[in-house]
């Protein structure tokens, strides 16, 4: 039982890599499949403006459906004229291949648990993505992924001396240890803007699996060098990254010379010197960019601690205080240090509530954000959440997100995140939960409305793909996921459904974005060690990773500019490891894959009574 889900692992990883990927077909579908119990939709390009007779047969060639496609028509989304084909009838376990239009697609499944090696999956690329450890053959999936520890001993001073634009900083008189946490994405950042999202994602997942009585990570499941020590191995993972944001946070006592106040153009605000203890360094970078490809261990750069921030000091607030009541009873001592800290932490945001990241530095990313009224809710939600205390209560009531519409989150806008604990989270008093819950439906409400608007049918409607779209396609899934468990409401699960099978194959490049699920699985993601693409002596990635997906807005790296004014939005893609800005991978890009996955995997989630 311990080690099924690795094997798993390896055995669809092994499938991926035999050979070339199909050619694209015309017929777009989950290349996973499908679950017996929800929407089961298909999605085909076809210039026919009348409806298409359509067939599904099963391995042995019986037909089993059949009906006539829906036309959908002109798609600017994907530049596609598109059918819709309903096989929801197909409900019997097996396997089944769709013909439409003289088409025939690749053979699909129906089945139960086919989210479980996904979740497995996604889960383990924090593992394999993990700074400061060895990657071990035994836990890596296989010997391949295996690396030695990068960053082993990372204790960073500041940076001093110029940034980009000339401005001087004057660095501080400490170092931290900051070894391990997890490498950011394709790069070797370690950034607390972006890890507080990646993290609460996975600590929300836990929270939301135990209050269902539920453990598909429980200890050993996971493969991980903690499993075997009695901690969930969700718990041990997230609890890789806590540790890492616990050591961000600037000892008292401690001054930094930061700018004060919002940018006034390209110029910097005026500098001051503040006490800064208890404020969170933004990240821990290099500070040139690394070449690609780059293994982990090999990185020469110097490895400085980048700025303190408000937004990153709320981000350990917000997931310090989420840990504390997680660990209450499994790890008090880990538990009362986390409160500790974003206790500590709140109140620096506090007493410096207009410390911005520049974003004036090379060799790693900005994650600049100037409106940190959000990053303020989401920790007073948590603190509320686990503590009960007035203070933050009062502090939730008086902020504009209390009553704002909620939207999915990103990196830079998190206040659904403090909403969700609201909604959810055992002890929060019913004048916080209810109307946190009926936000959150409207929000989900919102998304399916977008489907009807949307050629493929996804709850994403835009014309404007952003940098990571496939993620933002997943937090809205686990925004849908939410109203699901919250209502019991079949549509929004089939709404989850609808934004993953895009992720998996429903799009207008039959493209799996995740690495080794699917027939045609993302391959070539813009990463420093997975880059078989630039080295042959490299591994490709494992599986259960997504790429950020579409960007026809930010087309920032050589290859998108290329293609910039000449792709529709959903096209606007290559698997292509130099097109950082389409095909990075993340941690806060997977984390909500690896949600969806897991809340696809409950069973009988069907029939969830609504929650009181
Ligand atoms: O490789 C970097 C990637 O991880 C970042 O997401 C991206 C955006 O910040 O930048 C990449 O690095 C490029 C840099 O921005 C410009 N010079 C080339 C770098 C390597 O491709
Ligand atoms: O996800 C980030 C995206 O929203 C930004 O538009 C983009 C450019 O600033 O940066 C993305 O984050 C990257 C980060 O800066 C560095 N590590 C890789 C991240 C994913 O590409």
């Amino acid at each position: 039982m311990t080690r099924r889900p690795a094997r798993l692992i390896v055995s669809l990883a092994a499938s991926a890599a035999l050979g070339a990927a199909p050619a694209p077909s015309a017929i777009h579908l989950n290349q996973l499949g499908f679950l017996p119990d929800t929407a089961k939709r298909a999605i085909v390009a076809d210039r026919s403006t009348q409806p298409l007779r359509w067939t599904v047969r099963d391995a042995r060639g019986a037909t089993v459906a059949a009906g006539e496609t829906q036309v959908i028509g002109d798609d600017a989304a994907s530049g596609d004229h598109v059918h819709l084909v309903d096989l929801g009838r197909v409900t019997a376990p097996g396997t089944y291949s769709l013909s439409v239009g003289g088409r025939t697609s690749r053979p699909f499944a129906v089945g139960a648990g086919l989210y479980r090696p996904l979740a497995a999956a996604a889960l383990h690329y924090f593992y394999q993505t993990r700074a400061g450890i060895a990657i071990e053959p035994r836990y890596a999936g296989d010997p391949r992924w295996a690396r030695p520890a990068g960053h082993a001993k990372e204790i960073a001073p500041c940076f001093s001396g110029k940034d980009e634009r000339g401005t001087p900083w004057s660095g501080c008189d400490y170092r931290l240890d900051v070894t391990g946490g997890w490498y950011d994405a394709g790069d070797h950042g370690k950034y607390v803007v972006n890890g507080g999202i990646a993290l609460w994602t996975l600590q929300d997942l836990y929270e939301r699996d135990a209050r269902a009585g539920r453990f598909p990570f429980a200890d050993g499941r996971g493969n991980l060098p903690e499993s075997g020590n009695g901690v969930d191995d969700l718990l041990d993972e997230a609890r890789w990254e806590m540790r890492l944001l616990l050591a961000m946070q600037i000892p008292d006592g401690a001054r930094a010379t930061v700018p004060v106040g919002p940018a006034r153009g390209a110029e910097a605000p005026a500098f001051r010197t503040i006490d800064a203890g208890g404020m969170a360094h933004q990240k821990v970078a290099d500070r040139r960019w690394t070449a690609l490809p780059t293994r982990p261990a090999d990185d020469r750069e110097d490895r400085l601690l980048y700025p303190p921030t408000t937004a990153a000091t709320l981000n350990l607030a917000a997931t310090a205080a989420q840990g504390a009541r997680i660990w209450r009873t499994i790890d008090p001592r880990f538990s009362a240090t986390c409160l500790a800290a974003a206790r500590r932490a709140y109140a620096a945001a506090l007493r410096h509530p207009q410390v911005f990241a520049t974003s004036s530095f090379t060799g790693s990313g900005g994650y600049g954000d100037d409106d940190v009224s959000d990053e303020f809710y989401w920790a007073a939600a948590e603190l509320y959440a686990t503590t009960g205390e007035p203070e933050f209560a009062a502090a939730l009531r008086g902020s504009p997100w209390h009553t704002a519409p909620v939207r999915a989150p990103d990196w830079g806008h998190v206040a659904a995140l403090g909403t969700i604990t609201l909604a959810t989270a055992a002890g929060v008093s019913a004048s916080e939960a209810t109307p946190a819950r009926a936000g959150l439906i409207a929000a989900a409400d919102g998304f399916l409305a977008e489907e009807a608007r949307s050629g493929y049918r996804i709850p994403y409607a835009t014309l404007d793909y952003p940098w990571g779209s496939n993620a933002v396609i997943l937090n809205r899934a686990m925004i849908l996921g939410v109203a699901q468990r919250l209502t019991g409401a079949a549509r929004y699960r089939d709404g989850m459904v609808d934004a993953i099978d895009y992720v998996l194959g429903r799009n207008p490049l039959d493209q799996s974005y995740v690495s080794g699920f699917g027939a045609r699985p993302l391959t070539n993601p813009h990463h420093r060690f997975w880059a078989h693409q630039l080295d042959a002596s490299l591994p490709g990635p494992p599986p259960g990773i997504v790429s950020g997906g579409p960007n026809s807005t930010a087309m920032a790296d050589p290859i998108a500019a290329k293609m910039k004014g000449r792709c529709a939005p959903q096209r606007c893609w290559v698997d292509d490891i130099r097109a950082y800005a389409l095909n990075e991978v993340a941690i806060n890009w997977n984390a909500p894959l690896l949600w969806v996955a897991s809340a696809l995997d409950e069973p009988g989630a069907r029939t969830t009574r609504r929650r009181r």
